[in-house]
């Protein structure tokens, strides 16, 4: 077998302190669209996702609920890692920050910046914000209703006094800027500009590590020292390839994915830590906008906090996930509401995705007894087959190698339409007693343009998109995007005798629940 390309892709690690929402699901799901995407692409992918499990913010959580610090993790880390399966997220690893080689990992990356003099002691006075985890400038802060200082997140802020280990982020402020300029590094571009306005401004040294609590990986050779969370968060990346030990050649990251408020972390300090310990830095940074409920940030003080496990349970898994690729322009900012999945699912996916796939195959089945047979096209087979094709081999996955899983997604829906109209216009029920070898040449110019269908849209509904793969009859090795190009396959499957089974629904037509009405 020819050399395949590594892609490595990572999410951000949540923080284990509450159960995880719509915006953990969404990232999860976004990571999980781009991983399978490009396993179908031919690539080795390695797909690592988790939670980060240390820091003040956890620490105090534990507190105030009565238990540790690790109580708390083991049982929250938990749900995230349960609703990744439950989202059929075909992640490679779940990391969690407080294993043993991940400590060990962190460590090794202490000592390689230390080894480069990029480490010394001093004394941190500043502003700290627990929610964000995050030191803020002063020039920063933004004043709130009542006064009140707050991060430029609108997170609370408290003044901070303690020893603590520095790195001289300073020192990269050119390499850094030269990387942010850099075509590619970090997506959205509208992000970009932000972060290199912030390097021009001038960067402080950073402080990187804690002294007034020790829930956190211990600094190697400095008691009573914990590392700054991000530190040993970031760090995650490299610990699951197997640092400080041989990662193999999936190093650099090909791509993490995060959301917008922490580019600074992944964009700024992790180059930096990177380039610190001569490692090379990730090759893209994408910054994905957030997810409102009907416009508004979720929050237990509006009582609107949705669990992402009750949606999939009550629209099924796959809806959920295309509604969230075909709903948000991937990057910005998007909402979501019961109301509007369900008026995308029915209109989407049961009733002209769905009803595609149940119409033509109930009339082979029926009206053919399920047997294929080669046949002779006209033009306007051709044509669908073109456009079919043309949609599902070079626009969806264009669009989805740059991440436009929206307008991918859209290009791929155009077809689908395109088949639902020519089964319209060449009515293969009237045909049935007036023309039957033109009936036949309908139904399976139809079958082969659902197998097309059906394979380019697995990424987004993967198991949807399995169950039709095995209606159709296509072999688990033939669903490759590479497969879309054989000649072939449509013949070896006539060969081989298959006969289409009478159909069971893919997408049922979602009802919307009374309380959402
Ligand atoms: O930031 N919509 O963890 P986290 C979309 N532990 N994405 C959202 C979102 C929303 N409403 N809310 C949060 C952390 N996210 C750190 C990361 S990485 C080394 C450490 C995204 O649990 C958020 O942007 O607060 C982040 O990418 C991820 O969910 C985890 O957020």
């Amino acid at each position: 077998m020819a050399e395949t390309t590594p892609f490595y892709i990572t999410t951000a690690i949540s923080y284990p302190n509450g159960r995880p929402h719509i915006g953990h699901a969404y990232e999860a799901i976004a990571a999980d669209v781009i991983a399978r995407f490009q396993r179908l692409s031919g690539r080795r992918v390695r797909f690592q996702t988790g939670t980060d499990e240390h820091g003040l913010k956890m620490a105090r959580k534990a507190e105030e609920q009565g238990r540790t610090p690790s109580d708390l993790a083991d049982e929250m880390s938990g749900y995230f890692r349960e609703m990744c399966d439950a989202l059929n997220v075909s992640y490679d690893r779940f990391i969690r920050t407080s294993e043993p080689d991940h400590h060990r990992a962190s460590q090794a990356i202490w000592q390689a910046m230390e080894a480069s003099g990029d480490l010394y002691l001093d004394r941190y006075e500043g502003w700290y914000s627990v929610r964000d985890e995050a030191y803020y400038d002063a020039s920063e802060l933004v004043e709130g209703e009542g006064g009140e200082k707050l991060s430029p997140q609108g997170t609370p802020v408290e003044w901070t006094v303690e020893e603590s280990w520095f790195f001289r982020l300073s020192k990269y402020e050119g390499q850094l800027l030269e990387l942010l300029k850099s075509p590619g590094f970090l997506e959205p571009a509208s992000r970009r500009n932000e972060m290199i306005a912030f390097v021009e401004l001038g960067l402080r040294d950073l402080s990187v590590s804690r002294t007034s609590f020790d829930w956190g990986v211990k600094v190697p050779g400095s008691d009573g020292h914990v590392m700054y969370v991000w530190v040993d968060a970031l760090t995650n990346y490299l610990t699951g390839l197997g640092y400080p030990d041989d990662m193999g050649d999936m190093w650099p990251a090909s791509l993490h994915l995060i959301g917008k408020d922490i580019v600074r972390f992944h964009t700024i300090y992790w180059p930096a830590f990177l380039m610190s310990a001569k490692l090379p830095v990730p090759e893209k940074v994408f910054g994905h906008g957030f997810l409102l409920n009907r416009g508004q940030k979720e929050s237990k003080s509006l009582g609107n906090v949705t669990d992402p496990l009750e949606l999939a349970e009550r629209f099924g898994v796959d809806a959920l996930r295309y509604f969230l690729m075909r709903e948000v322009a991937f990057g910005q900012d998007g909402s979501y509401s019961p109301e509007a999945i369900v008026l995308r699912a029915n209109a989407e996916l049961a009733n002209s995705f769905g009803n595609l796939a149940q119409r033509t195959l109930s009339m082979i089945a029926k009206n053919m007894d399920g047997r294929l047979e080669l046949f002779e096209d006209q033009e306007v087979d051709r044509r669908l087959r073109g456009d079919v094709a043309d949609a599902c081999r070079v626009q969806l996955p264009r669009d989805f190698e740059n991440l436009s899983f929206s307008t991918g997604i859209e290009a791929w829906l155009r077809a689908v339409y395109a088949c639902n109209q020519y089964v319209d216009e060449q009515a293969p029920w009237a045909l049935k007693k007036t023309d039957p070898a033109r009936m036949k040449a309908v139904l399976q110019t139809l079958f082969v343009a659902l197998r097309d269908l059906a394979i380019a849209i697995q990424p987004a509904v993967p198991s949807k998109a399995a169950a039709l793969l095995d209606q159709l009859g296509i072999p688990e090795g033939e669903r490759s995007y590479a497969a879309l190009a054989d000649t072939d396959w449509f013949n070896r499957l006539v060969a081989s005798g298959f006969t289409v089974a009478p159909p069971t629904p893919l997408f049922p037509r979602l009802e919307l629940p009374a309380e959402d009405a």
